[in-house]
């Protein structure tokens, strides 16, 4: 397969770019504007909003983003349901806080096309630029990437990574499907994809990765430790699902023609 696509000619593919939101204003416009496009035939950037109470939803709209709410809480339960209504045939995972380089797409969908992946999990730690992660954040990130090396084995290097590029169709075996609704579903991502579709398919690749746009959601302490027992749970089989995969029949999408302001 190598090779075998032009670089100039858009991709005869179809993309969703999904970004969680839970109040972020201040930069998930930038984040949107920040995608390119033009190089794939079909795209669209699925906005799955936990109910910001500011002017989220309403700028993503302007934008010509899809807008789906999501009342249930979580980072995970989001892409539980994003991964369910998704259109494209090939999905990409940011934050929408201007974190990740969504300049880098185009090339690593087509590296996913040229050389048979299935997945590719992007590692922020060794391009990391100043500022990006704060030394308690950097020491966190060791630790959880540290243990699930251990217990399992599996040599990711950023375990937290929360940009990934991958085929739709990988959820359709239900193993590949995660069941955490909190933030420890960004390592079960990388757990799952290892361990299912293999170490040639699922692979780690080093992204830059920068200071974040507006205030974090993320509480230090009670989500490391939540993560770190995600981790030993899990592999003991003790991880529980509290919500089934897939989104809610009555959420508002705008795609639906739902007002989802
Ligand atoms: N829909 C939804 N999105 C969330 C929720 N919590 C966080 N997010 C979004 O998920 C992304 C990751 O959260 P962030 O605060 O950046 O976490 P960090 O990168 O680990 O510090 C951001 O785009 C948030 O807006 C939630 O409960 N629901
Ligand atoms: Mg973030």
């Amino acid at each position: 397969m190598r090779g075998t696509l032009s670089m100039t000619d858009p991709l005869p593919i179809s993309v969703t770019v999904i970004l969680p939101t839970y109040n972020e204003e201040a930069a998930v416009g930038l984040t949107i504007d920040s995608i390119p496009t033009g190089w794939c035939d079909e795209m669209e950037i699925l906005i799955v909003d936990g109910n910001s109470t500011d002017k989220t939803r309403e700028i993503a709209l302007e934008k010509g983003a899809r807008v789906h709410i999501e009342p249930r809480k979580g980072y995970g339960r989001a892409y539980r349901t994003a991964f369910d209504i998704a259109k494209g045939d090939y999905i990409i995972t940011m934050d929408a806080d201007c974190t990740y380089p969504a300049e880098v797409v185009p090339d690593l969908v087509r590296k996913l096309l040229d050389e048979d992946l299935d997945f590719i999990t992007c590692d922020r730690l060794t391009k990391a630029e100043d500022g990006s992660m704060s030394g308690l954040h950097g020491f966190g990130n060791w630790v959880l990437s540290f243990t699930a090396r251990m217990l399992y084995w599996y040599g990711i290097k950023d375990s937290q990574s929360g940009m990934w590029v991958f085929r739709k169709s990988i959820m359709d075996n239900p193993k590949m499907r995660p069941t955490n609704d909190g933030m420890p579903l960004s390592q079960e991502m990388k757990i799952l994809a290892r361990k299912v579709l293999g170490k040639k398919k699922a692979i780690e690749i080093a992204v830059p990765y920068r200071e974040r746009v507006g205030e974090a959601v993320i509480h230090t302490w009670g989500d490391g430790w939540k993560n770190l027992r995600f981790l030993y749970f899990k592999r003991i089989g003790l991880n529980r699902t509290r919500t089934p995969w897939g989104h809610l029949e009555d959420s508002k999408d705008s795609m639906k023609g739902d007002d989802t302001k």
